[in-house]
């Protein structure tokens, strides 16, 4: 494995200190938001990282290796990248073998997290189980990892793109716990809440540390969903959000999109049709995200004696 790894020595370090590090994704940098906001957040979510302890490790896969801590100028290299793949898990062996510069997904990103020995892991919107799964089948391999591999992931919910009912059902039968930060409705991204319950709720970061603690102590492999709720002046309501998804859900069937292309597609939709207002509060929420991460990760790593 060691031959496809390159962990950057700052994050070595702090991994062999048992310091806290936050692994950061890169399809939201490639995929998720245009330039030059992809890489303004980039860097500033990496500095929130570390203004609440922790190092922040940016993963990415280039030059035949899967990277674990990006320096500045391969993250502008993402962010001003055309022609990036995104690697989803089934990706992850071409890029790699044919030495393509690959945006990894929550999926492909907790996976090289794990190979690096990161437990928590910092986002804005999991994948899930699209509206119309039921026809189409797709449903994001980010839930399927999630039951296999021990990471934590901080996100803002599920982003109502997606089927938030079915997504929550999805994690239930997988086994993977869902928890809200502070508040009893799930978040839906944008949208402070879902219309839907949070299946478990938690007040301090130190009980959130615990949990993850008690879950992999007892062998109890898998991720924990930690959702953090966009606070409620920087969201978009839910039922306004709703109009234009319906419209981006439209505009992909009758322009055929499906597969890796629906997620980029819908999210550059919202953006271009809310001036802009999704983008800014995606900017939000994923800050909002990095501090609760690094918090986490400290809490994490003060209970590792005991
Ligand atoms: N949700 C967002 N923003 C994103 C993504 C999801 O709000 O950028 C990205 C993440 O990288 C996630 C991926 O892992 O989309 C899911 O893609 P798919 O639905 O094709 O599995
Ligand atoms: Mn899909």
């Amino acid at each position: 494995m060691k031959a496809f790894l390159e962990i950057n020595p700052e994050v070595q370090l702090a991994l062999e200190q048992n310091k806290p590090v936050v692994a950061l994704e890169s399809t939201i940098i490639s995929h998720g938001m245009p330039y030059p906001q992809n890489i303004e957040t980039a860097k500033a979510v990496e500095s929130i990282v570390r203004e609440y302890g922790a190092v922040p490790a940016t993963i990415a896969i280039m030059d035949g290796k899967c990277r674990v801590g990006l320096s500045e100028e391969q993250l502008l290299t993402f962010a001003q990248s055309t022609n990036t793949w995104k690697v989803s898990l089934r990706d992850m062996p071409f890029v790699v073998s044919q030495q393509l510069m690959g945006a990894t997904t929550v999926a492909a990103t907790m996976r090289i997290a794990a190979m690096a020995g990161i437990k928590v892991f910092v986002t804005g919107g999991i994948g899930g189980v699209h509206r119309d799964a039921a026809t189409t089948m797709d449903i994001s391999a980010d839930l399927t990892e999630m039951a296999n591999t021990s990471v934590a992931i901080i996100s803002a919910g599920v982003k109502s793109i997606l089927d938030i009912g079915l997504t929550l059902e999805y994690l239930e039968t997988m086994g993977i716990p869902v928890v809200t930060f502070r508040q009893n409705s799930f978040p839906s991204f944008y949208s402070n809440s879902s219309g839907f319950d949070s299946p478990l709720r938690l007040e301090t970061v130190a009980d959130i540390a615990a949990m993850l603690h008690a879950k992999w102590k007892m062998q109890l492999s898998g991720a924990v969903l930690v959702a953090n709720p966009i606070p409620i002046d920087q969201e978009i309501p839910a039922a306004i959000i709703e109009i234009t998804i319906v419209k981006a859900l439209e505009a992909a069937k009758a322009q055929n999109v499906f597969g890796k292309n629906l997620t980029p597609f819908l999210l550059k939709y919202i953006a271009d049709h809310t001036m802009g207002e999704s983008l800014s509060s995606n900017i939000a929420l994923i800050k909002n995200n990095a501090k609760l991460g690094a918090e986490i990760a400290l809490a994490f790593s003060k209970q590792i004696v005991g």
